[in-house]
């Protein structure tokens, strides 16, 4: 099987016509990827999102490109990816040369206490998407099946040593499990059928849009409320936190000049336990919030700082105790490097957070599903 570079891909990115077809664009990266090629990068073609709208995907995240740019170059259509029929419409509609796969049941504690959604949405949903991209290409190789992994598929590290890309699969949660499996199918349809695909596998992202069930946006939520910050374990797992915009050039440089079959690795070498994470935080927040000012913080006894909040609780079954990426590969192949350091990008999330109380309302109180239903009703099945 070939894996040179991509020469008609580059083409088909750079031509006006192009349309991408992002699955989970409604999500934290998702959402991120499209409002960074849509505005940041020289690409003039469409975007189409395609997401079935779970408790995590927000139409809200995506409010300022659907006004500027809706039904020009951003679409949106409802369904999911494991309906083969709706899935095979959308790619038809729109004549799709280009998926980007980030649709996913996400996070790991709710995959520990129902990992049905994830069998199905992870597995399922991603063998739909990958016979329907076979079926309307039918073998031409002027196209690109991008699929969104995880660093977890690899399992969990001692103290020293990273994944690299040869690192063998050893995914320890449900949801890792299912990361894992939608990666074999994706390389399997590569080598049996010669579909045009490469993978990315990804360590923890942050930034503004973040669902707050995740560590950071649910800390700094739960500090600003005067609530516990719940620390599991002893605190000292270890995370390799990536900014998501840096994800999305990745991604981006991948489809431009990425290999076909090939997988890259993505990270941000910035190791990080979690402990500390949540004292950055509470540092962060001392300066832009001080608690000593907070209602909802001040008059809690004991507590005269976010600090006092941490709270250590039972460990998450099956925790993996340390992440890191070595993505020399993507650095060396591709040129793409990081943007943000983690201070400076944790700084400027916290703020948006506390900019856009709003969004956090709406996606926790399901109003975005109003938004939806005021904005999108007939436009899609
Ligand atoms: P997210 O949970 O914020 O968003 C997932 C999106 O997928 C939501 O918009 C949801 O509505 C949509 N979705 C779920 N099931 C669907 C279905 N059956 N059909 C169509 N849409 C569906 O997730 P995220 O954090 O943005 O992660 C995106 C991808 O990146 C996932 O594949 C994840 O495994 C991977 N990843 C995430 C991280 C991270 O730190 N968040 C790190 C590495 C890789
Ligand atoms: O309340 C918490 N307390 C806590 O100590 C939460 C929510 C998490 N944690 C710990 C567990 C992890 O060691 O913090 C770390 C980060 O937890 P999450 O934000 O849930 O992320 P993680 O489990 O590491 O997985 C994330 O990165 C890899 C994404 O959710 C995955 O989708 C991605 O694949």
């Amino acid at each position: 099987m070939s894996s040179e570079p991509a020469g008609g891909m580059r083409q088909t990115l750079a031509s006006e016509r192009t349309t991408i077809l992002v699955t989970g664009g409604a999500g934290f990266i998702g959402s991120n990827f499209i409002r960074y090629i849509l505005t940041a990068t020289e690409y003039r073609g469409s975007i189409v999102n395609f997401d079935k709208l779970t408790y995590a995907g927000n139409l809200a995240s995506l409010e300022d490109i659907d006004r500027t740019l809706g039904r020009e170059r951003y679409f949106f259509e409802r369904g999911d990816i494991c309906d083969p029929r709706r899935v095979e419409d959308v790619i038809g509609k729109y004549s799709v040369p280009i998926i980007v796969h980030f649709a996913a049941e996400s996070h790991v504690d709710r995959s520990i206490h129902g990992p049905a959604d994830f069998i199905e949405t992870n597995i399922n949903g991603t063998f739909r998407l990958l016979e329907a991209a076979r079926s309307a290409w039918q073998g031409r190789q002027d196209v690109r099946f991008h699929h969104v992994s995880t660093d977890e598929v690899y399992g969990s590290l001692g103290e020293t040593g990273a994944f690299l890309e040869t690192t063998p699969y050893d995914p320890r949660s449900p949801y890792s499990a299912t990361k894992a499996a939608s990666d074999h199918l994706v390389r399997a349809y590569f080598h049996t059928y010669g579909l045009p695909v490469t993978l990315s596998n990804c360590s923890n992202n942050y930034g503004p849009y973040q669902f707050p069930e995740k560590l950071i946006p649910l800390v700094v939520l739960n500090a600003l409320e005067g609530k516990a910050l719940p620390v599991y374990g002893d605190g000292m797992n270890v995370r390799d936190w990536l900014h998501v915009d840096d994800h999305g050039e990745a991604v981006w440089q991948i489809l431009h000049k990425g290999a076909a079959g090939e997988t890259y690795n993505i990270g941000g070498e910035c190791e990080k336990r979690n402990i500390e994470v949540v004292r950055d935080i509470c540092a962060i927040l001392e300066e832009l919030a001080p608690a000593a000012e907070n209602p909802c913080v001040k008059d809690r006894a004991g507590v005269s700082r976010y600090e006092d909040l941490i709270t250590f609780v039972g460990d998450r079954p099956g925790h993996d105790r340390r992440y890191a990426i070595n993505c020399d590969k993507i650095k060396r192949e591709l040129g793409w490097r990081q943007r943000y350091d983690f201070s400076g990008g944790l700084r400027a999330t916290i703020s948006w957070y506390l900019r856009n109380a709003a969004w956090v309302e709406s996606v926790r109180s399901g109003d975005y599903q109003k938004w939806i239903d005021r904005n999108y009703a007939g436009r899609n099945s």
